[in-house]
């Protein structure tokens, strides 16, 4: 059961779901969850018991869960069972960045969406916190390749906080850092000094701003906006200490991923889940259990930040 639009998207084909739609209209917590984790992300099985798993956490937490995902041309905001199924079984479902949105629409195709595309439809729907693994970054070498995530142009332009385990290293990780600066986007590390890279909790890359409480990021979320400059945020939650790898281990592992991507010459929409692939093979399932693990810790925290906002006063 789904229930029909806001009216600032009447012609949009966005369909809430009754219990996400309750919860907004009550001001209660609501978490916003991206599907292309699910669709590109992860492999069989994995991928759907993540995202049940990840939607429970949000529920322990406090908050109730919004994946959102494109499905015969519907975007949808809040899946069923039968919606999660279908993103994380059948091949031919697409992947979808904010751009697009329309043309999928149109054709009646059905895609997971990437944190970009995620952040477009919670911001229509009225969400205002995300939960999702990694976020897209500046590739390396995108000196030469141009290839900058639209994940990084959409958080300098629409007001969703988005929770993730900082950046993969299969990016340039100072690089990314540059492009949120530049766009002035909020970079908060939750507990820590270093900006985390999702398997390991160190970068060696100081971070800007540190926050150690939820109450204390969902008060920064607020006056943010309050600020008025529109942009988003960056919450980097590093992975717990009992599930990060070693980094010796996952930077030989990304170092030959991206060397098989030049050879084979992967790059634009594919080069992303083409590198998650790879690694999660190469790493005999540890980074595979890793990236499961960071994912519901980063919903978990999510929800607590979106109760905290919802706590009246
Ligand atoms: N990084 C990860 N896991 C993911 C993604 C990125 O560690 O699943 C997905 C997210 O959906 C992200 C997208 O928004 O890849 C970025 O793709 P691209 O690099 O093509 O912008
Ligand atoms: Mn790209």
């Amino acid at each position: 059961m789904a229930v029909s639009v806001s009216a600032s998207a009447s012609a949009l084909p966005l369909e809430i779901a009754a219990e996400v739609a309750d919860a907004l209209a009550a001001g209660r917590a609501v978490v916003a969850l991206e599907s292309t984790i699910v669709s590109h992300g992860l492999p069989w099985p994995e991928n759907i018991e993540t995202a049940r798993a990840v939607e429970k956490a949000v529920r322990d937490n406090g908050a109730v869960p919004a994946t959102i995902a494109v499905i015969d041309g519907r975007c949808r905001v809040g899946l069923d069972a039968a919606a999660f199924e279908r993103l994380a079984r059948d091949t031919s479902v697409g992947k979808a960045s904010s751009r697009d949105l329309a043309a999928l629409m149109v054709r009646r195709g059905s895609a997971g969406t990437t944190v970009s595309a995620t952040m477009r439809l919670a911001a229509l729907t009225g969400i205002a916190i995300f939960a999702t693994g990694g976020i897209g970054g500046v590739h390396r070498g995108a000196e030469q390749s141009f290839d900058i995530s639209a994940d990084l142009i959409e958080l300098g332009t629409t007001p969703v906080a988005v929770v993730s385990a900082g950046a993969k290293s299969i990016l340039d990780i100072p690089k990314t850092l540059e492009v949120l600066e530049t766009q002035r986007v909020p970079v908060i590390t939750v507990g820590s000094d270093e900006f985390p890279t999702f398997y390991t909790r160190n970068s060696g890359i100081c971070a800007e701003q540190r926050l150690d409480t939820p109450a204390e990021i969902a008060a920064a979320v607020a006056l943010h906006r309050r600020l008025g400059s529109g942009t988003g945020l960056l919450i980097a939650n590093p992975i717990p200490e009992a599930d990060s790898l070693a980094p010796d281990l996952i930077d030989g592992v990304i170092a030959g991923a991206i060397r098989e991507a030049e050879v084979r010459g992967i790059s634009g929409k594919a080069i992303t889940p083409f590198l998650l692939e790879r690694i999660n093979a190469a790493s005999g399932g540890r980074s595979l259990q890793a990236n499961i693990a960071l994912v519901k810790n980063n919903a978990a925290l999510a929800a607590q930040i979106a109760a905290e906002l919802a706590r009246p006063g």
